[in-house]
């Protein structure tokens, strides 16, 4: 225990250092870009609101221990010492690592009468642990409500000027974690930070949204790809589009056990009948039909190297719905070059507008509903085989070239990688055009 709280203690004082690191305004200045419109205010939170956070990383037993995660600013530990791209990275953690890249974001001014937007450096998903699996179990609707008598006692004027309209935050979870109904006592689940009036106001970036609110917006699951100049990024790009694709379809995942019949049990049982050992493989045309990626017991969650080469290697990568209808298999899946294939329109199509265009969805995915293949027996793999061959290739360049604006690049990357936008830079560019809009349409400019 003493131990544990060493090391997290170890990893804050580091994150410290680095949030005061010299280099950084000097570089900040160096950068050229037209500022008008983009001025983005970062509003000074007690440490009890993000830092201070950090500390508890090994004390929710019921949570994994996540202090290893917390390093290279929430990037996680290097997969291996001499990768240069590849963390064990923690999607809970793009409080963090949003953090980060605010910092070095060409366009801060530190008066926020002449901001655009105001982000809130607070770390929401993780403060809501102790509601979700720690003592405050029982007290899930105050979560947000220290936060928001800060906002109206310290410097109110910040957020007077348009009732909150031009704040923003990340919320590092699915939006379901925070949507717990605010008469419902005991909870059942989550916490009601946006189910508060008081935020009803504040755009929050989430890794899912609810199909029927206005006030989050999804942004993709950070993957472990974080790479820091373009060399990094343009070879890895050759890479992905260089592989061999040896099996035609991949699921990467857990569940399909039970005996209720639902998606991922369709896939389980279409792959049962089509995998064969990798040396006796019943082929067609060299490729081997179905792959199968273990992930049980989240034991693929901080070892990217289980999934990430036969995702290279698959042609079409699987991404039925689970606990919930996205996941960050799907952005690992297109970090590789495997083609998407959804079974439910939430499970990317109507959450991650801002970076994957709806209207693109053709292009560059499969998709199959889900009820066609649980209840009308639809075969995925006829599906799948049934594509013209240049059509899949036309898909896979589409995913390639989407490719970039969804990675998250690591921190203090080259100024040449900063012109190629990636998921970062697409969320605020538009955050800022939702909040400019906003507050036309409330009318009080
Ligand atoms: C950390 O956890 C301890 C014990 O649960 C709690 O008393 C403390 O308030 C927590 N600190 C923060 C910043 O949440
Ligand atoms: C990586 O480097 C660290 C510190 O230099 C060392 O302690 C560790 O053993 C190395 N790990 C591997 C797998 O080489
Ligand atoms: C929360 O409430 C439930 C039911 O009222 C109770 O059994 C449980 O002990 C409470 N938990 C805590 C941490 O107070
Ligand atoms: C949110 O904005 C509306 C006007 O659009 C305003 O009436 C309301 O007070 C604001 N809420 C908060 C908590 O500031
Ligand atoms: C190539 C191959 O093994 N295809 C089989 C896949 O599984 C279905 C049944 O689900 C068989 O009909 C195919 O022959």
């Amino acid at each position: 225990m003493a131990c544990k709280s060493t090391v997290a203690a170890f990893f804050f004082f580091f994150f410290l250092i680095s949030l005061i690191e010299p280099g950084l305004s000097y570089e900040i200045q160096s950068v050229e870009s037209d500022c008008t419109n983009r001025w983005i205010h970062i509003r000074r939170l007690p440490s009890s609101f993000n830092l201070d956070l950090l500390t508890n990383c090994s004390e929710y037993s019921l949570y994994d221990n996540f202090c290893p995660y917390l390093l290279n600013h929430g990037l996680g530990p290097k997969t291996h010492n001499r990768s240069h791209s590849w963390y064990r990275t923690d999607p809970f953690l793009l409080e963090l690592v949003f953090h980060r890249r605010m910092l070095e974001y060409p366009c801060l001014t530190q008066d926020p009468t002449l901001a655009n937007a105001i982000y809130l450096p607070y770390y929401a998903a993780l403060d809501a642990l102790k509601y979700l699996y720690g003592p405050e179990i029982n007290s899930s609707s105050q979560h947000g409500l220290e936060l928001y008598k800060y906002l109206r006692s310290d410097a109110a004027e910040i957020w007077d000027r348009y009732e909150g309209h031009d704040h923003f935050l990340v919320m590092a979870r699915p939006a379901w974690d925070f949507s717990q109904p605010l008469n419902i006592d005991p909870p059942l689940w989550g916490t009601s930070f946006l189910e508060l009036p008081e935020y009803y106001n504040v755009t929050a970036l989430v890794l899912e949204a609810r199909a029927w609110s206005w006030q989050e917006q999804a942004v993709p699951y950070p993957t472990s790809f974080h790479p820091s100049n373009l060399h990094l990024l343009e070879s890895w790009l050759k890479r992905v589009r260089n592989s061999r694709r040896r099996s035609l379809m991949l699921f990467a995942g857990g569940g399909g056990i039970s005996a209720t019949p639902n998606i991922r049990r369709s896939i389980r049982n279409e792959c049962q009948d089509n995998t064969t050992d990798d040396d006796a493989s019943v082929n067609l045309n060299n490729q081997q039909i179905c792959y199968i990626v273990d992930c049980s017991n989240g034991i693929c969650e901080h070892d990217p190297i289980r999934y990430m080469k036969p995702m290279l290697q698959a042609t079409f990568c699987l991404q039925p719905p689970g606990d919930t209808p996205t996941r960050r298999s799907t952005f690992d899946a297109i970090i590789a070059g495997c083609i998407p294939v959804f079974f439910e329109e939430q499970s990317a199509k109507s959450q991650y507008g801002w970076h994957l265009p709806p209207e693109m969805y053709d292009e560059f995915s499969v998709f199959i509903p889900k009820e066609d293949v649980v209840f009308k027996g639809l075969k995925i793999l006829d599906v799948l085989q049934s594509i013209p061959k240049a059509k899949v290739r036309k898909m896979r360049e589409k995913v390639i070239e989407l490719m970039p604006r969804l990675m998250y690049r690591r921190h203090g990357s080259s100024l040449v990688l900063k012109t190629t936008k990636d998921a970062f830079d697409v969320a605020i560019d538009a955050t800022l055009e939702r909040i400019s809009s906003r507050l036309k349409d409330v009318s009080i400019q």
